[in-house]
């Protein structure tokens, strides 16, 4: 498929994922959202990719969703608009691969959200965050006001909401969003660099390890557990658990099939 608004880069089993939409920061019109689920699909789908990082050209990582798109919109086609959003980001979350956000500069409302659904977030030092909806008379739409009080705690997800201030990348990661702050030259480099050591590892562990943060934490402690037990337990039966127990017994490196 001919991409319009997305670069794509395969550096072993990572695919870097660059949003390319210069004349407006990268907002996230449907056209852009339908490249992003398009791709997201055909990395889920490809053996050849254990890790996507996502980017953004220029100064923006995602400035929004599309503001110039919303100002006609209609509550049925805002709906429709929102559904499209949150279909993106439940897809992430339930990918098998790791999806990690190098925020390079703004990542605003849809941009936020965007990070929000995204394994891991690592972040230029100059970058600016935030949830500036409300001063557009909106809300977030693509899941801002749920999973930001679930990564970072009501208080911090309302003082981001309500006032939607920008917030610095260090900020950001003293509340628990950011994972990593880096020199702006370095963010996609230092996404990369840890998105390899993740695709080193057994990919149907790392798989099933996301899968079990993610599904835990909408379970009570002793339910989430006895999931972990079980899916722990299922793992004896595959092909890299017995590859990577035995690699280490014979002291070299495992040759994981991510089966
Ligand atoms: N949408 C469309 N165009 C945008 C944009 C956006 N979010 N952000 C920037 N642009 C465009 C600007 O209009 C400008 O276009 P031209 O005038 O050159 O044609 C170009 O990008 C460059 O922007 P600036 O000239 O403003 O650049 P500056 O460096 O001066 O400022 C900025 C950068 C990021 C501070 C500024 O552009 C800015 O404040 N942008 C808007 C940030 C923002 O408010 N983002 C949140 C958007 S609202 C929902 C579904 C989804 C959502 C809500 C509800 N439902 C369906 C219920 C999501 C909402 C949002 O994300």
């Amino acid at each position: 498929m001919a991409l319009e608004f997305l670069k794509i880069q395969d550096e072993g089993f990572v695919r870097l994922v660059t949003i390319s939409r210069p004349k407006a920061l990268n907002a996230l019109n449907t056209g852009v959202l339908a490249e992003l689920m398009a791709e997201m699909q055909r990395a889920e789908a490809d053996p050849g990719c254990r890790v996507v990082v996502l980017t953004g050209e220029g100064k923006a990582f995602v400035a929004g969703g599309d503001i110039a798109q919303m100002s006609e919109m209609n509550p049925a086609q805002a709906l429709k608009y929102a559904e499209q959003g949150h279909a993106l980001m439940r897809f992430m979350e339930g990918m098998t691969k790791v999806v990690i956000a190098a925020i390079n500069g703004y990542a605003l409302g849809g941009g936020s959200e965007l990070a929000l659904g995204c394994d891991i977030v690592i972040a230029s030092r100059s970058a600016k965050i935030g949830q500036p909806e409300v001063k557009l008379g909106i809300i977030p739409g693509f899941g801002g006001t749920q999973r930001l009080a679930r990564v970072v705690g009501r208080n911090a997800a309302k003082e981001w909401v309500l006032t939607g201030d920008m917030y610095t990348a260090e900020q950001a990661m003293r509340i628990g969003f950011v994972n990593k702050v880096v020199d702006d030259d370095k963010v996609v480099a230092e996404a990369m660099d840890m998105a390899k050591r993740i695709a080193a590892n057994g990919p149907v562990a790392v798989a099933v390890a996301k899968k079990a943060i993610n599904e835990g934490l909408q379970m009570p402690l002793n339910q989430a557990l006895e999931y972990e037990a079980s899916v722990f337990a299922n793992l004896f039966d595959t092909h890299d658990q017995k590859e990577g127990t035995k690699a280490f017994l014979q002291k070299r490196t495992p040759k994981f099939e991510g089966k």
